[in-house]
């Protein structure tokens, strides 16, 4: 994905204002915004086209999609259509699951994201061991696309080994979870970072640092 900056912000602000206005404050270290599910509920689907009018940024969608393929292409259109520029799947319910997201993201040039191992310390449990086979299954289908965690940067390693160089992996559980930006970026084309910026006292200056410690 062609996203300048190497930091993307999570906004999981769940009022579509305030989330708005702490956006603006570090819109000058970012062109990309991640919208989970905290404020899509929140505020509905609507809040990506409320984004737009409001940045120049791309929007990532983060509603880790994972059902049947039929399911997975509805969400897909649904989100994509509401303004997403690209959403993030889940890789663990399988290829034919992934390449209905896919292919409705290739029918209206937008991108995906496969999901391939979780920053939490619950995706030891059963997500890791099968993390790398997502990673294999992503190369086969041809995604460029990957999550990867910043907290674990040995598995992060092994999964930047496996998509090779040349694709693109966003890296989430920086700051708060205990992931560190430089080291991160070491492995990783983008962090992923929220708490640490939306919840902070002074969100510019806490992004203003992020950058100043990667570069
Ligand atoms: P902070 O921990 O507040 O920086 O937020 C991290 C963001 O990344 C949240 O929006 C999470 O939902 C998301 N995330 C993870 O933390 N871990 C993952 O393994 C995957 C994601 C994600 O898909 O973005």
């Amino acid at each position: 994905m062609n996203i300048k900056n190497q930091i993307i912000l999570a906004m999981d602000i769940m009022d579509i204002s305030q989330a708005i206005e702490v956006t603006k404050k570090v819109a000058p270290y970012i062109d990309t915004i991640k919208i989970g599910y905290p404020l899509a509920l929140s505020a509905g689907l609507g809040c990506f086209s409320k984004f737009k009018e409001n940045f120049d940024f791309k929007i990532i969608a983060d509603f880790k999609v994972a059902d049947i393929p039929s399911t997975n292409e509805m969400i897909c259109e649904a989100t994509l259509d509401a303004g997403a520029d690209a959403v993030i799947v889940h890789g663990f319910v399988g290829s034919d699951s992934v390449s209905a997201c896919q292919k409705v993201a290739e029918e209206k040039g937008k991108e995906i994201f496969v999901l391939t191992e979780m920053s939490h310390p619950g995706a030891e449990t059963f997500l890791q061991s099968v993390a790398d086979d997502i990673a294999r299954m992503g190369v086969d289908l041809g995604i460029k696309n990957y999550v990867a965690p910043s907290t674990r940067l040995d598995r992060l390693s092994e999964i930047r080994n496996i998509v090779g160089k040349d694709s693109f992996i966003i890296s989430p559980g920086v700051g708060t979870q205990g992931g560190d930006p430089a080291q991160t970026l070491q492995y990783a084309d983008a962090i992923i970072v929220g708490r640490s910026i939306y919840m902070a006292k002074d969100p510019e200056n806490a992004a203003a640092n992020i950058i100043k410690s990667i570069k």
